[in-house]
């Protein structure tokens, strides 16, 4: 804290202190402070339009402050710093007036974060919020009973919702066209209001996977916010911001678009401000708080990706196999195959191996809001259950978080989600243990099951996919 910069909290280690910490307590009577603002529809300080910055009902748009949120796109790590900032100066200044919030409580409070990954103990929401009373008997603030019940009875979500190896994974922001780098594609998006919907690996995992975990209010981009665990799971993939960052990676030029395009807030003091990613990449600097760990964590298969040679190839991804039909998925395992050609373009031309290859899953769509999360696996054979979630096979997660709003907003050009996965040195592990065949492969799509029992998701319908893509470059 040299520079005077306050400290977000790891929840966890709060609580380890003390349970009903003072910092966990005072969010929750802010969160009730807030609340009471509701009574005022013009308050941009109110719980209710703190989170229709984020989305309103039906997916409408009031620009410039409500409806506003950036996700499938490079905005979506700098768009959501911005909204967290000014919530916590909001929900801090609100803290100030609270007589019960003790002076030293008050200097130091800071939003915390929710950090899911790193420990089976740390799958499951942290018992103040699932609690229904606080300790002084009183309705707690930050208690949501519709949640997934197994979540909110303290249960841990699969594990594969928190890892953080594809995540972290990339070393460019903003890569190649399929645009797996970090932060996503290079396009501004409200809820696929852009053709190109491809999100970094982080807004999908841990990102999406988690906010359908957690279902109820979280399952839903346009009442999110109203979960008081949305801003704690936000801090942390802020937070997972700042570890890359610790880890090499660098963020495009402040200067460039990325950097300048203004984002609309208001302050404690209900006065309009504006934000931009340039105002907030330097974090303890311009925003005045840093995170308690920052530490890069071993993912396991991290690294993977990494040890690809970091030059893309000039060449544009060639696409070598695709499925010829839709593909429907349910809420068991569901294995697609499909042929694989030969490159005929420069990926051919240079003999051997391609650089890259890349799986495409496109077009997404469902009937309803699914909470679901499939992990994807590559050539896993029939023996293998998927519920042991088999890490030689495989690819990444698909979730489905904002299906419902992108299905509002499908162009001629696009349909539903997508997710792209840099799977070359998958294929170069398979290969070597000779399972990889470069004529046709297996896609495995299998939900993820959440709670002790882990039972299968029950879908309101069949999760279609347009087309699953393999490409080399
Ligand atoms: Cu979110």
């Amino acid at each position: 804290m040299s520079n005077g910069a306050r400290v977000r909290r790891d929840i966890w280690k709060l609580e380890d202190e003390q349970a009903w910490h003072p910092i966990t307590r005072a969010y929750a009577l802010g969160v009730r402070e807030l609340t009471r603002r509701n009574d005022d529809p013009d308050d941009p300080t109110s719980w209710a339009w703190q989170a229709q910055i984020h989305g309103l009902p039906d997916f409408a748009q009031d620009p410039p402050y409500r409806g506003q949120c950036q996700h499938f796109c490079f905005f979506f790590l700098p768009w959501h710093r911005c909204y967290l900032h000014w919530f916590e100066r909001i929900l801090r200044a609100a803290i100030q007036g609270i007589d019960e919030i003790d002076a030293e409580t008050k200097a130091a409070w800071s939003l915390p974060y929710w950090n899911y990954s790193g420990g089976a103990d740390r799958l499951r929401l942290p018992d103040p919020f699932i609690e229904e009373t606080l300790d002084d008997g009183t309705a707690n603030p930050l208690f949501v009973d519709v949640r997934r019940p197994s979540i909110n009875r303290g249960e841990p979500m699969d594990a594969l919702a928190a890892g953080l190896a594809e995540a972290l994974a990339p070393r460019r922001y903003v890569d190649d066209p399929l645009a797996v780098g970090f932060g996503g594609a290079p396009v501004s998006n409200h809820w696929g209001d852009n053709a190109n919907r491809t999100p970094g690996p982080v807004e999908g995992t841990p990102h999406g996977a988690v906010h359908v975990a957690v279902a109820g209010l979280m399952g839903d981009p346009a009442f999110a916010g109203l979960d008081p665990v949305f801003w704690m799971h936000h801090a942390n993939i802020d937070r997972l911001w700042e570890v890359w960052r610790n880890d090499g990676g660098e963020n495009p030029d402040p200067g460039s678009e990325w950097g300048t395009t203004e984002f609309h807030f208001h302050d404690e003091n209900r006065n309009p401000v504006t934000c931009t990613a340039a105002a907030v990449v330097d974090m303890p600097g311009e925003l005045g708080y840093t995170y308690e760990d920052t530490d890069v964590p071993d993912t396991g298969r991290r690294g993977r990706r990494r040890r690809v040679k970091p030059d893309i190839p000039d060449n544009p991804p060639e696409l070598v196999g695709a499925t010829e039909e839709p593909v429907e998925l349910g809420s068991g395992r569901s294995d697609v195959e499909m042929d694989v050609g030969r490159a005929t373009g420069p990926a051919a031309r240079r003999g051997g191996d391609p650089e890259r290859v890349y799986l495409a899953v496109e077009g997404i769509e469902a009937v309803g809001r699914p909470d679901v999360t499939y992990a994807v696996y590559l050539n896993l054979p029939d023996d293998e259950d998927p519920d042991d979630a088999p890490e030689a096979f495989y690819v990444g997660n698909v979730d489905l978080f904002g299906i419902e709003a992108v299905g509002r907003v499908d162009t001629d050009a696009a349909h539903g989600l997508r997710r792209t996965f840099d799977i070359t040195e998958l294929v170069a592990e398979l290969r070597e243990e000779g399972g990889w065949d470069a004529k046709a492969i297996t896609v495995t799509f299998s939900p993820l099951k959440h709670g002790y029992d882990r039972e299968e998701p029950d879908l309101p319908g069949p999760v279609k996919v347009g087309r699953i893509g393999l490409y080399y470059r």
